[in-house]
């Protein structure tokens, strides 16, 4: 038997690339057994990320970015947070990797392979904010179980795929269609086949958005493997958990998508708002869609220190989810009073904009800045943690860092 239908010449090319030098008997390898090098090997040099981002778990891994490493307008991969429930799929073969069009929904699945997706339609680019539902859950009281996120679980890069509606109008879709769901090539942490990582999705609106894609690059290149290579979709503004990494099959359903992480209280916040710590029934929790609005202040990292008649040059981004950011303000004065500042249009839709300002400070002491974003619809930023929920999501709180003038 050939030895090498146990692991894929792709992947001892990538393992070969990881070691910086061949994997002499890497085709003798059994399927399913990493090298000890790549096991040892941090996190942060595999997925080339960068060393001050803060692990939060291994098993799967999640790592998340300090504020003023998101400076960039386009976040660059060292900076991008990762947020895995299952395990990083290892043997990739991009030559037979396909996607599946398929659920009660669609007039008859279709199967196209990577290059048919590429080839058959065409091809656009945005830059879409992700973040993490639970991105800033760290502040919550009672806690909530689950990663402990502080600000760093969201990032805007650049990506480029094809549109979803153009793939889904292609396979011809019922008028009773309501949601798509995805499934991706990762497995559950207890490797029980039958069981999914996650397979969460969007109603059909929402599917059918111009800026809704199946990705194959992100910024510019091939989308990293952490991020979901060879194909990830990608729904800019709504929790990440909807933004399939790994993506081999969109089912097209006629009722509210029911995979892994859908059910339960998984991406769901209660109804209307609860006191904390309170129990909250199912039936009584709803369904996460545009995320809130928020702001990230970038620059300077907070600590920073001034001479007295200075005026500290402060930057950042801040999105809305659907919306727009229409005002920006920040305060030194602990929310007491703000000053406005500008804010850019972003370069897209659902893509985060851009704000900077010169702070002056009235004498020397100790600051804190806050920023506080409000978007379209005249909503702001609550100051501090905003209603409870079970499990800690949605913590839209001003950001705020330190300042002393010297
Ligand atoms: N297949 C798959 N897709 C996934 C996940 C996952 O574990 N498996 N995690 C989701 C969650 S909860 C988030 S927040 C984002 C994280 O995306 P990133 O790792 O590119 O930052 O991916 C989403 N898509
Ligand atoms: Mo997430």
């Amino acid at each position: 038997m050939d030895r090498r239908k146990f692991i894929s010449k792709t992947t001892l090319a990538a393992m070969a690339s990881a070691f910086g030098t061949d994997l002499v008997f890497g085709a003798n390898l059994p399927k399913g057994l990493l090298p000890l090098g790549l096991t040892d090997q941090d996190p942060f040099s595999l997925f080339k990320k960068d060393k001050d981002m803060i692990l939060l778990n291994e098993k799967p891994y999640n790592m998340e970015a300090l504020a003023h490493q998101l400076d960039d307008e386009v976040t660059p991969n060292p900076y991008i947070f990762v947020r895995n429930n299952g395990l990083v799929p290892q043997d990739i073969d991009v030559n037979k990797w396909t996607l599946t069009i398929d659920g009660e929904s669609v007039s008859a699945p279709k199967t196209y392979t990577l290059a048919e997706l590429k080839s058959k339609f065409k091809s656009y680019t945005y830059q879409l904010t992700l973040e993490c539902g639970g991105n800033g859950r760290a502040e919550f009281d009672p806690p909530a179980q689950g990663n402990q996120w502080a600000v760093g679980a969201v990032y805007c890069a650049k990506w480029t795929g094809v549109r979803l509606k153009d793939v889904l109008n292609d396979v011809g879709i019922k008028s009773n269609a309501v949601y798509i769901g995805y499934h991706a090539a990762d497995e559950h942490l207890s490797r029980d086949p039958a069981k999914e990582a996650i397979s969460r999705g969007v109603p059909i609106s929402k599917a059918m958005q111009e800026e809704t894609l199946l990705a194959f690059q992100m910024n510019g290149e091939d989308v990293p493997l952490i991020h979901g290579y060879p194909l990830r979709l990608v729904a800019g503004g709504w929790p990440a958990s909807a933004s399939g990494k790994w993506v081999q099959k969109i089912s097209v359903r006629d009722r509210v998508h029911d995979g892994e992480k859908m059910g339960g209280d998984s991406y769901k916040v209660p109804c209307s708002p609860v006191a904390p710590g309170q129990k909250v029934q199912e039936e009584d929790m709803c369904i996460i869609e545009s995320m809130p609005v928020k702001s990230l202040i970038t620059y300077p990292k907070s600590g920073a220190m001034l001479s007295n008649g200075k005026k500290l040059t402060i930057r950042g981004h801040a999105w809305a989810g659907e919306y727009e950011v229409t005002k920006m303000e920040y305060s030194i004065d602990f929310g007491s009073t703000w000053n406005t500042c500008p804010i850019r249009k972003p370069v897209n839709r659902l893509a985060w904009q851009h704000f900077s300002a010169e702070v002056s400070f009235p004498q020397p002491g100790y600051y804190e800045v806050w920023a506080r974003a409000t978007d379209s619809r005249g909503v702001s930023q609550p100051m501090l943690v905003p209603g409870w929920n079970p499990k800690g999501y949605l913590n839209n709180a001003c950001h705020r860092i330190a300042v002393k003038i010297t």
